[in-house]
Protein backbone atom coordinates (compact mmCIF):
# COMPACT_ATOMS: atom_id res chain seq x y z
CA UNK A 1 0.00 0.00 0.00
CA UNK A 2 0.95 3.39 -0.63
CA UNK A 3 -1.48 5.34 1.80
CA UNK A 4 1.15 5.90 4.22
CA UNK A 5 2.79 8.68 1.09
CA UNK A 6 -0.34 10.72 1.54
CA UNK A 7 0.70 13.06 3.81
CA UNK A 8 4.45 12.93 2.14
CA UNK A 9 2.88 14.37 -1.03
CA UNK A 10 0.70 16.06 0.13
CA UNK A 11 3.82 18.15 2.26
CA UNK A 12 5.85 19.35 -0.87
CA UNK A 13 7.98 21.69 1.48
CA UNK A 14 10.05 20.60 4.37
CA UNK A 15 13.31 21.47 6.70
CA UNK A 16 16.34 19.97 6.26
CA UNK A 17 18.73 20.66 9.61
CA UNK A 18 21.91 19.58 9.69
CA UNK A 19 23.54 20.50 13.01
CA UNK A 20 26.02 18.78 15.12
CA UNK A 21 29.82 19.01 16.60
CA UNK A 22 31.22 20.18 12.62
CA UNK A 23 29.38 23.59 13.80
CA UNK A 24 32.42 24.46 16.05
CA UNK A 25 35.21 24.18 13.62
CA UNK A 26 32.44 25.51 10.90
CA UNK A 27 34.91 25.06 8.46
CA UNK A 28 37.76 26.02 9.96
CA UNK A 29 40.83 24.15 11.24
CA UNK A 30 44.08 25.02 12.94
CA UNK A 31 43.69 28.43 11.18
CA UNK A 32 42.67 27.10 7.48
CA UNK A 33 39.85 26.98 5.49
CA UNK A 34 39.31 23.50 5.07
CA UNK A 35 37.34 22.59 1.47
CA UNK A 36 33.67 21.48 0.80
CA UNK A 37 30.93 21.04 2.90
CA UNK A 38 31.18 22.03 6.90
CA UNK A 39 30.24 18.07 8.34
CA UNK A 40 32.66 16.79 5.92
CA UNK A 41 35.84 19.18 8.38
CA UNK A 42 37.13 15.92 10.22
CA UNK A 43 37.31 13.95 6.86
CA UNK A 44 38.11 16.38 4.11
CA UNK A 45 40.93 17.76 7.30
CA UNK A 46 41.55 14.25 8.00
CA UNK A 47 41.43 15.38 11.82
CA UNK A 48 42.84 13.03 14.00
CA UNK A 49 39.88 11.16 17.03
CA UNK A 50 40.87 12.61 19.75
CA UNK A 51 41.86 15.98 18.69
CA UNK A 52 38.08 16.30 16.26
CA UNK A 53 36.20 15.36 19.63
CA UNK A 54 37.60 18.46 21.71
CA UNK A 55 35.34 20.21 19.63
CA UNK A 56 32.74 18.49 21.61
CA UNK A 57 33.85 20.55 24.77
CA UNK A 58 32.60 23.89 22.68
CA UNK A 59 29.34 22.94 21.88
CA UNK A 60 26.96 24.45 23.94
CA UNK A 61 23.64 25.35 22.48
CA UNK A 62 22.43 27.40 25.24
CA UNK A 63 20.07 29.41 22.32
CA UNK A 64 18.54 26.13 21.13
CA UNK A 65 14.48 27.05 20.96
CA UNK A 66 13.42 24.27 19.23
CA UNK A 67 9.59 25.86 19.57
CA UNK A 68 11.07 28.94 17.42
CA UNK A 69 12.71 26.23 15.03
CA UNK A 70 9.50 23.92 15.00
CA UNK A 71 7.32 27.92 14.00
CA UNK A 72 9.40 29.20 12.04
CA UNK A 73 9.13 26.30 10.02
CA UNK A 74 5.71 26.09 9.64
CA UNK A 75 5.43 29.99 8.93
CA UNK A 76 7.72 29.30 6.00
CA UNK A 77 5.28 26.71 4.72
CA UNK A 78 7.03 23.89 5.36
CA UNK A 79 4.85 20.40 6.57
CA UNK A 80 8.20 18.15 8.40
CA UNK A 81 11.61 18.27 9.71
CA UNK A 82 14.28 16.49 9.29
CA UNK A 83 17.33 16.44 11.27
CA UNK A 84 20.91 15.21 11.45
CA UNK A 85 20.34 12.84 14.65
CA UNK A 86 23.78 11.30 13.43
CA UNK A 87 25.75 12.54 10.56
CA UNK A 88 29.09 11.15 9.52
CA UNK A 89 31.12 12.50 12.50
CA UNK A 90 28.84 10.00 14.62
CA UNK A 91 28.14 12.57 17.22
CA UNK A 92 24.56 11.28 18.63
CA UNK A 93 22.63 14.44 19.33
CA UNK A 94 20.69 12.66 21.37
CA UNK A 95 21.18 10.37 24.39
CA UNK A 96 22.24 6.81 23.63
CA UNK A 97 23.68 3.59 25.11
CA UNK A 98 25.47 2.77 22.75
CA UNK A 99 28.05 5.18 22.72
CA UNK A 100 29.62 8.14 24.59
CA UNK A 101 30.25 9.80 22.13
CA UNK A 102 27.09 11.88 22.09
CA UNK A 103 25.38 15.35 23.45
CA UNK A 104 24.75 14.10 26.53
CA UNK A 105 27.74 12.51 27.53
CA UNK A 106 30.54 14.61 25.86
CA UNK A 107 29.28 18.24 25.88
CA UNK A 108 28.66 20.93 28.50
CA UNK A 109 25.17 21.31 27.35
CA UNK A 110 24.29 17.56 28.65
CA UNK A 111 21.10 17.21 26.82
CA UNK A 112 19.16 15.51 24.29
CA UNK A 113 17.87 17.94 21.59
CA UNK A 114 16.01 16.15 19.64
CA UNK A 115 13.47 15.21 22.38
CA UNK A 116 12.20 18.92 22.74
CA UNK A 117 12.46 19.34 18.97
CA UNK A 118 9.71 16.40 18.71
CA UNK A 119 7.30 17.65 21.22
CA UNK A 120 7.54 21.04 19.43
CA UNK A 121 6.53 19.29 16.26
CA UNK A 122 3.62 17.38 18.07
CA UNK A 123 2.79 20.16 19.44
CA UNK A 124 2.84 22.69 15.64
CA UNK A 125 1.37 19.17 13.60
CA UNK A 126 4.86 19.33 12.01
CA UNK A 127 6.08 15.71 11.16
CA UNK A 128 9.52 14.84 12.21
CA UNK A 129 11.98 12.54 10.30
CA UNK A 130 15.48 11.83 11.58
CA UNK A 131 19.14 11.57 9.36
CA UNK A 132 20.93 8.76 10.49
CA UNK A 133 24.16 8.08 8.40
CA UNK A 134 24.23 3.97 9.32
CA UNK A 135 27.15 3.56 7.16
CA UNK A 136 29.64 6.47 7.70
CA UNK A 137 31.10 6.71 11.00
CA UNK A 138 34.45 8.51 11.61
CA UNK A 139 34.49 8.46 15.36
CA UNK A 140 32.66 5.16 16.67
CA UNK A 141 35.64 2.23 15.67
CA UNK A 142 34.29 -0.01 13.05
CA UNK A 143 32.06 2.88 11.04
CA UNK A 144 33.16 3.45 7.52
CA UNK A 145 34.90 6.23 6.06
CA UNK A 146 34.58 7.37 2.14
CA UNK A 147 37.56 6.47 0.55
CA UNK A 148 37.94 9.10 -2.45
CA UNK A 149 38.83 11.91 -0.11
CA UNK A 150 42.12 13.18 0.48
CA UNK A 151 43.59 15.83 3.06
CA UNK A 152 43.21 19.26 1.28
CA UNK A 153 42.84 22.48 2.24
CA UNK A 154 45.55 23.16 4.80
CA UNK A 155 49.19 22.59 5.28
CA UNK A 156 48.73 18.84 7.59
CA UNK A 157 52.24 18.45 8.23
CA UNK A 158 51.36 14.87 8.33
CA UNK A 159 49.36 14.50 5.17
CA UNK A 160 51.65 12.44 3.39
CA UNK A 161 51.22 9.49 6.36
CA UNK A 162 47.47 10.18 6.91
CA UNK A 163 47.34 9.92 2.70
CA UNK A 164 49.03 6.89 2.67
CA UNK A 165 47.11 5.52 5.49
CA UNK A 166 44.18 6.16 4.12
CA UNK A 167 44.74 4.80 0.71
CA UNK A 168 45.53 1.90 2.94
CA UNK A 169 42.92 1.45 5.35
CA UNK A 170 39.46 2.24 3.83
CA UNK A 171 39.21 5.36 3.84
CA UNK A 172 40.17 5.90 7.22
CA UNK A 173 42.83 8.16 8.59
CA UNK A 174 43.09 7.38 12.09
CA UNK A 175 44.38 3.74 13.87
CA UNK A 176 41.48 4.57 16.88
CA UNK A 177 38.65 4.34 13.95
CA UNK A 178 39.82 0.56 12.89
CA UNK A 179 39.60 -1.11 16.01
CA UNK A 180 35.92 -2.35 15.30
CA UNK A 181 34.76 -4.52 12.59
CA UNK A 182 32.49 -2.58 10.61
CA UNK A 183 29.97 -5.99 11.11
CA UNK A 184 30.28 -5.06 14.98
CA UNK A 185 29.66 -1.50 14.53
CA UNK A 186 26.81 -1.76 12.72
CA UNK A 187 25.75 -4.25 15.28
CA UNK A 188 27.21 -2.30 18.92
CA UNK A 189 26.32 1.14 17.39
CA UNK A 190 23.98 1.82 14.37
CA UNK A 191 21.31 -0.38 14.68
CA UNK A 192 20.85 0.29 18.36
CA UNK A 193 21.09 3.63 18.13
CA UNK A 194 17.89 3.39 15.16
CA UNK A 195 16.29 1.81 17.73
CA UNK A 196 16.72 4.27 20.26
CA UNK A 197 15.40 6.76 17.55
CA UNK A 198 12.31 5.18 16.78
CA UNK A 199 11.49 4.23 20.62
CA UNK A 200 11.97 7.15 22.26
CA UNK A 201 10.83 10.14 20.44
CA UNK A 202 7.08 8.85 19.62
CA UNK A 203 6.20 9.07 15.81
CA UNK A 204 8.80 9.08 14.04
CA UNK A 205 7.47 10.14 10.36
CA UNK A 206 10.63 10.01 8.09
CA UNK A 207 14.08 7.89 8.63
CA UNK A 208 16.67 9.35 6.25
CA UNK A 209 19.52 7.46 5.76
CA UNK A 210 22.68 8.65 3.83
CA UNK A 211 25.98 7.46 2.05
CA UNK A 212 25.69 3.22 2.32
CA UNK A 213 29.61 3.12 2.27
CA UNK A 214 30.62 -0.82 2.78
CA UNK A 215 27.34 -1.61 3.05
CA UNK A 216 26.07 -5.23 2.34
CA UNK A 217 22.94 -6.83 2.02
CA UNK A 218 22.67 -8.64 5.99
CA UNK A 219 23.76 -5.60 7.34
CA UNK A 220 21.64 -3.79 5.67
CA UNK A 221 18.35 -5.76 6.19
CA UNK A 222 19.60 -5.39 10.16
CA UNK A 223 19.32 -1.84 9.69
CA UNK A 224 15.65 -1.99 7.64
CA UNK A 225 14.25 -4.41 10.06
CA UNK A 226 14.29 -1.69 12.73
CA UNK A 227 11.71 0.31 10.63
CA UNK A 228 9.05 -1.92 11.82
CA UNK A 229 9.52 -0.55 15.12
CA UNK A 230 7.55 2.58 13.50
CA UNK A 231 4.65 1.71 11.28
CA UNK A 232 3.67 3.69 8.75
CA UNK A 233 7.30 5.52 8.28
CA UNK A 234 8.92 6.21 5.23
CA UNK A 235 12.07 6.09 4.40
CA UNK A 236 14.71 7.68 1.37
CA UNK A 237 16.72 5.42 -1.16
CA UNK A 238 19.67 5.84 0.37
CA UNK A 239 19.92 2.59 1.89
CA UNK A 240 20.61 1.62 -1.36
CA UNK A 241 20.22 -2.29 -1.96
CA UNK A 242 17.56 -3.87 -4.39
CA UNK A 243 15.59 -5.03 -1.15
CA UNK A 244 15.53 -2.37 0.30
CA UNK A 245 14.75 0.80 -2.34
CA UNK A 246 12.97 3.07 -0.06
CA UNK A 247 10.03 5.25 -0.63
CA UNK A 248 11.05 8.05 -2.50
CA UNK A 249 14.48 9.14 -4.24
CA UNK A 250 16.93 11.80 -3.77
CA UNK A 251 17.67 13.94 -5.79
CA UNK A 252 20.84 16.47 -4.51
CA UNK A 253 21.15 20.12 -4.90
CA UNK A 254 18.85 19.56 -8.63
CA UNK A 255 15.62 19.81 -9.48
CA UNK A 256 14.99 16.50 -11.88
CA UNK A 257 14.12 17.44 -15.93
CA UNK A 258 10.66 16.55 -16.45
CA UNK A 259 12.02 13.88 -18.70
CA UNK A 260 13.93 12.29 -16.27
CA UNK A 261 10.85 11.72 -13.97
CA UNK A 262 9.51 8.24 -13.54
CA UNK A 263 6.61 8.12 -11.53
CA UNK A 264 8.38 7.46 -8.61
CA UNK A 265 8.01 9.86 -5.66
CA UNK A 266 10.67 12.08 -5.12
CA UNK A 267 12.45 14.90 -2.98
CA UNK A 268 14.82 17.40 -3.94
CA UNK A 269 17.20 18.21 -1.01
CA UNK A 270 19.13 21.52 -1.39
CA UNK A 271 21.47 24.13 0.73
CA UNK A 272 20.58 27.81 0.71
CA UNK A 273 24.35 28.46 0.30
CA UNK A 274 27.10 26.40 -0.52
CA UNK A 275 27.12 24.23 2.88
CA UNK A 276 24.93 21.85 4.77
CA UNK A 277 26.87 21.84 8.47
CA UNK A 278 27.28 25.87 9.74
CA UNK A 279 30.04 27.47 8.06
CA UNK A 280 30.49 31.13 8.49
CA UNK A 281 32.88 31.54 5.54
CA UNK A 282 29.90 30.58 3.18
CA UNK A 283 27.99 33.70 2.29
CA UNK A 284 26.90 32.70 -1.37
CA UNK A 285 23.41 32.61 -0.12
CA UNK A 286 20.59 31.96 -3.03
CA UNK A 287 17.75 34.78 -3.33
CA UNK A 288 14.37 34.27 -2.20
CA UNK A 289 13.35 34.60 -6.14
CA UNK A 290 15.12 31.22 -6.53
CA UNK A 291 14.02 28.97 -3.76
CA UNK A 292 10.32 30.19 -4.69
CA UNK A 293 11.15 29.53 -8.27
CA UNK A 294 12.49 25.85 -7.05
CA UNK A 295 9.33 25.64 -5.03
CA UNK A 296 7.18 26.20 -7.59
CA UNK A 297 9.38 24.17 -9.96
CA UNK A 298 9.36 21.31 -7.70
CA UNK A 299 5.65 21.16 -6.71
CA UNK A 300 4.94 21.43 -9.94
CA UNK A 301 6.49 17.95 -11.23
CA UNK A 302 5.27 16.62 -8.28
CA UNK A 303 8.19 16.65 -6.04
CA UNK A 304 8.88 17.94 -2.51
CA UNK A 305 12.15 20.59 -1.52
CA UNK A 306 13.79 19.49 1.44
CA UNK A 307 15.71 23.10 1.96
CA UNK A 308 18.44 23.14 4.36
CA UNK A 309 19.60 25.52 7.41
CA UNK A 310 22.85 24.44 9.61
CA UNK A 311 22.48 26.05 13.11
CA UNK A 312 25.34 27.36 15.17
CA UNK A 313 26.58 25.72 18.26
CA UNK A 314 25.03 28.32 19.98
CA UNK A 315 21.81 27.05 18.82
CA UNK A 316 20.94 29.72 15.96
CA UNK A 317 19.71 29.49 12.84
CA UNK A 318 22.31 31.97 10.96
CA UNK A 319 20.16 35.33 10.34
CA UNK A 320 20.49 34.74 6.55
CA UNK A 321 18.63 31.61 6.35
CA UNK A 322 15.78 32.86 8.78
CA UNK A 323 15.07 35.72 6.35
CA UNK A 324 15.11 33.39 3.33
CA UNK A 325 12.34 31.11 5.03
CA UNK A 326 10.96 34.51 6.35
CA UNK A 327 10.93 35.48 2.33
CA UNK A 328 9.63 32.40 1.58
CA UNK A 329 6.54 32.38 3.96
CA UNK A 330 5.24 35.71 2.82
CA UNK A 331 4.76 34.21 -0.51
CA UNK A 332 3.20 31.22 0.49
CA UNK A 333 1.37 32.83 2.67
CA UNK A 334 -0.35 34.80 -0.59
CA UNK A 335 0.15 31.98 -3.01
CA UNK A 336 0.45 28.88 -1.18
CA UNK A 337 -2.84 26.18 -0.39
CA UNK A 338 -5.33 27.87 1.56
C1 LIG B 1 25.42 13.47 1.72
C2 LIG B 1 26.30 13.85 2.87
O1 LIG B 1 27.59 13.36 2.67
C3 LIG B 1 26.31 15.35 3.04
O2 LIG B 1 27.13 15.74 4.10
C4 LIG B 1 24.89 15.82 3.28
O3 LIG B 1 24.40 15.26 4.50
C5 LIG B 1 24.03 15.41 2.12
C6 LIG B 1 22.56 15.73 2.33
O4 LIG B 1 24.13 14.00 1.84
O5 LIG B 1 26.10 13.73 0.53
C7 LIG B 1 25.76 13.19 -0.65
C8 LIG B 1 25.01 12.05 -0.77
C9 LIG B 1 24.62 11.61 -2.04
C10 LIG B 1 25.00 12.32 -3.15
C11 LIG B 1 25.76 13.45 -3.04
C12 LIG B 1 26.14 13.88 -1.78
N1 LIG B 1 24.57 11.92 -4.40
O6 LIG B 1 23.84 10.91 -4.52
O7 LIG B 1 24.85 12.62 -5.42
Amino acid sequence: TTDKMAWWRDARFGLFIHWGVYSVPGGEYDGHAIGHAGEWIMNRGKIPVAQYQQFAKAFNPVKYNPDAWVRMARDAGMKYIVITAKHHDGFAMFKTGASKWNIVDATPYGRDVLKPLAAACRKYGIKLGFYYSQAQDWNNPGGAAARKVTSEGWANPDSATIDAYTAAHQGHWDPAQTTRSFADYIDQVAVPQVRELLTNYGKVAVLWWDTPVGMNDTLAKKLSDALALQPGIITNDRLERPDFPGDYKTPEQRIPKLNELDGKDWETCMTMNGTWGYKPSDTKWKTPETLIRNLIDIASKGGNYLLNVGPTPEGEIPPASVELLKAMGAWMKVNGEA
